[in-house]
């Protein structure tokens, strides 16, 4: 299996609950490790640009509200299988949903404020890390 990269958000719900740390620790004992990080305040436009492929839909502009509302942290993190196993940690996107002992069962209040954001696929996952991150702000595997 090769090792993949996927992008990660820390949304503002999970920031605000000072749980940083207990999330990042999810992805470090699971095999994912963090090559870029940092902690910021998103635009609007950032935030519609972002997650432009949800333009149309009724919950648009209340995803972006949230994601504006307070500060996020956004990271790259690489490891084998790196985007089904984010997907697998976070859980179902409504909470409620969410199995047992993922981010999202342990940390999100509901469907809009749930907070993690996973890259869906590899694809997806390049172009969000690029959105981010440039070529120099991402530090080579640590072997
Ligand atoms: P994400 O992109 O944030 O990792 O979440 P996801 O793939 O599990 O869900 P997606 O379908 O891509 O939706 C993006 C975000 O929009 C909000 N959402 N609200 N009210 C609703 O029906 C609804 N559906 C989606 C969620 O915050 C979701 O994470
Ligand atoms: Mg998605």
């Amino acid at each position: 299996m090769a090792i993949e990269r996927t992008f990660s958000i820390i949304k503002p719900d999970a920031v605000a609950k000072n749980v940083i740390g207990e999330v990042v620790s999810r992805f470090e004992k699971n095999g994912l490790r963090i090559v870029a990080s940092k902690m910021l305040q998103l635009t609007k436009e950032q935030a519609e640009g972002f997650y432009a492929v949800h333009k149309e839909r009724p919950f648009f502009n209340d995803l972006v509200s949230f994601m504006i509302s307070g500060p996020v942290v956004v990271q790259v993190l690489e490891g084998e299988n790196a985007v089904l196993k984010n997907r697998e940690l976070m859980g179902a996107t409504n909470p409620a949903e969410a199995a047992p002992g993922t981010i999202r069962a342990d940390f999100a209040q509901s469907i809009d404020e749930n907070a993690v954001h996973g890259s869906d696929a590899p694809e997806t996952a390049k172009e969000e890390i690029a959105f981010f991150f440039s070529e120099d702000e991402i530090c080579e595997r640590i072997r």
